[in-house]
């Protein structure tokens, strides 16, 4: 609810028209899915969070900029980034940063989408892809979002934690899944709901583990349950280089 309130205050702000006409709409868009099938993927989608609900502050000393280069050196499979200021401490302008070093891999916009607005706002933005997170939409939501990201040639990373939310979805064929580990509610993470949720994806989705990753030896077991893309940040986030933490942890 106070995303919403959030969304509509911007809204009122930037109109529509000025987003449209953002230099980045028209560009053509990184893709994740290609990225993570690469046979040479690393897999690995590394995380700019300057802070957490569950945290605290986690690095406030470190550039968007010097990050996004360090996450290009160790060869990412792509970056995410939080683009929520009120609980993470993002911005978009953290993205828009990104986007001008980063002309080679997919960017997610990671953040609470509540509206189309933001969606349509991420591309003009600079992100190749969007979050939509399960427990916070309808299935007619998911449904019409995930749409509507289609259109503006946006590829959707949607969210689960529990069998409801994979439930939500519907159709679980041809995405791309993201297990949450963490608890949104009581940020308690767990590697088993990956484990026990993935056997629930179909063939023709690509599932990636969020959150938790703390060891490369997690992936090598991950990816014995098919999983192809890991969403890492605080293991990064919490080192002083976290590219050259990033860079350590792929090699
Ligand atoms: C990264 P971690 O434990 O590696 O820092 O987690 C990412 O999965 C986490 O930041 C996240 C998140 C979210 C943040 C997953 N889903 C939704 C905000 C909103």
């Amino acid at each position: 609810a106070f995303k919403k309130k959030e969304v509509a205050k911007i809204r009122a702000e930037v109109p529509l028209k000025k987003l449209i006409e953002s230099p980045n709409f028209n560009r053509d868009v990184f893709s994740l899915e290609k990225s993570l099938l690469d046979l040479n993927s690393t897999g690995i989608i590394a995380e700019f969070k300057r802070q957490s609900p569950s945290k605290g502050i986690i690095n406030d000393k470190v550039s968007i900029t010097e990050v996004t280069q360090g996450y290009l050196d160790a060869n990412v499979a792509a970056q995410s980034i939080l683009t929520d200021l009120s609980f993470f401490g993002g911005t978009m302008a953290d993205l828009m940063e990104a986007r001008v070093i980063n002309q080679e891999k997919p960017i997610l916009r990671k953040d609470f989408i509540v509206d189309g607005f933001q969606i349509v706002e991420a591309k003009a933005i600079g992100a190749d892809v969007i979050l939509l997170i399960a427990a916070c939409l309808t299935p007619l939501e998911l449904k019409n979002y995930g749409i509507l990201a289609k259109e503006l040639g946006l590829e959707v990373l949607y969210e689960v934690h529990t069998q409801e939310d994979l439930d939500k979805i519907g159709d679980l064929d041809n995405k791309i899944i993201g297990i949450n580990n963490r608890n949104l509610n009581t940020f308690e993470v767990d590697l088993e709901h990956s484990i026990k949720l993935a056997s629930q994806i179909p063939d023709s989705s690509i599932k990636v583990s969020e959150s938790g990753i703390s060891d490369p030896r997690i992936i090598t077991g991950l990816k014995e349950y098919g999983f192809q893309g890991f969403l890492i940040g605080e293991n990064f986030m919490k080192e002083e280089n976290p590219g050259e933490a990033c860079l350590e942890f792929i090699n």
